[in-house]
């Protein structure tokens, strides 16, 4: 009992004394709940052919508030990085991700197997980050040039692919504002993760930042990333929604 206690009080001291790795993780979980909430009940205000990616878009965020709620406790009670929940939760959420870049070219006529590539590079970025981040000093640098290999072919596809291909021959306004988005998102906010890897010790930053940095640089990158992109897809929702109503 007495050591439940006082490991509460740990963490909340290091709430209340401003640790701001801690502070984002209790952020960031409340800012995936309420997104989540967000998602699910504005389904209701976008035409059917929208609501799936709405869905998706709360699946993420609230797949995202469950992990991130342990990553706190891990963290309030550890002092260290929750990897392996961290890890968890991108293996759910980024093939998640890429459902929903299919989801968008889907109506234009994107192929499952354009899908399948998008899932397998992300798992290869994926699993080749996690044995990075748990092998130690000398093998990181390695295997965060094999992940990066994942993510320059998502970028590939977002780019010159059959994502980017689908998306110039349709002639959807709306399409194409999503797509320039998405580009942003992908090269710009999905990079903050690399840079976060690489303040581990043995690797390009490491010095520059303190260890305990990389979970700034993660619950940054997931807050824009998550609830970023899933804003642009409902604002992309709700605009095609309102231009079906206005012409029937
Ligand atoms: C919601 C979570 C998302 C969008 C996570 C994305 C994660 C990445 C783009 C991670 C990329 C990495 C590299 C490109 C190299 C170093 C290892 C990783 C896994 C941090």
């Amino acid at each position: 009992m007495n050591t439940i206690i006082s490991a509460e009080l740990i963490g909340l001291d290091r709430i209340v004394n401003s640790d701001p790795v801690a502070i984002t993780f209790f952020i960031g979980y409340m800012a995936m709940l309420a997104s989540s909430v967000f998602f699910f009940v504005e389904r209701s205000s976008v035409n059917d052919k929208w609501k799936t990616s709405l869905l998706v878009s709360g699946l993420i965020t609230g797949i995202a508030a469950v992990h991130y709620y342990y990553m706190r406790d891990f963290y309030l009670q550890t002092g260290s990085s929750p990897t392996a929940f961290r890890y968890v939760d991108w293996t759910l959420t980024v093939p998640l991700m890429c459902v929903e870049f299919y989801l968008l070219t889907k109506p234009f006529g994107a192929k499952g197997s354009t899908l399948t590539k998008l899932i397998l590079a992300s798992l290869l970025m994926l699993v080749a980050g996690y044995i990075g981040e748990t092998s130690g000093i000398d093998s990181n640098i390695f295997w965060g040039v094999l992940s990066t290999l994942g993510y320059l072919y998502i970028v590939y596809e977002v780019f010159a692919g059959d994502v980017a291909k689908l998306a110039k021959s349709s002639d959807s306004p709306a399409l194409a504002k999503a797509m320039f988005l998405l580009k942003i998102f992908v090269t710009l906010g999905w990079s903050i993760y690399p840079i976060g890897y690489m303040v581990l010790p043995g690797n390009l930053l490491s010095g520059a930042f303190e260890v305990s940095s990389i979970d700034l640089f993660y619950n940054l990158a997931d807050a824009i990333n998550k609830i970023g992109f899933g804003l642009v897809i409902y604002s992309v929702a709700i605009a095609e929604s309102n231009k079906k109503k206005a012409i029937a």
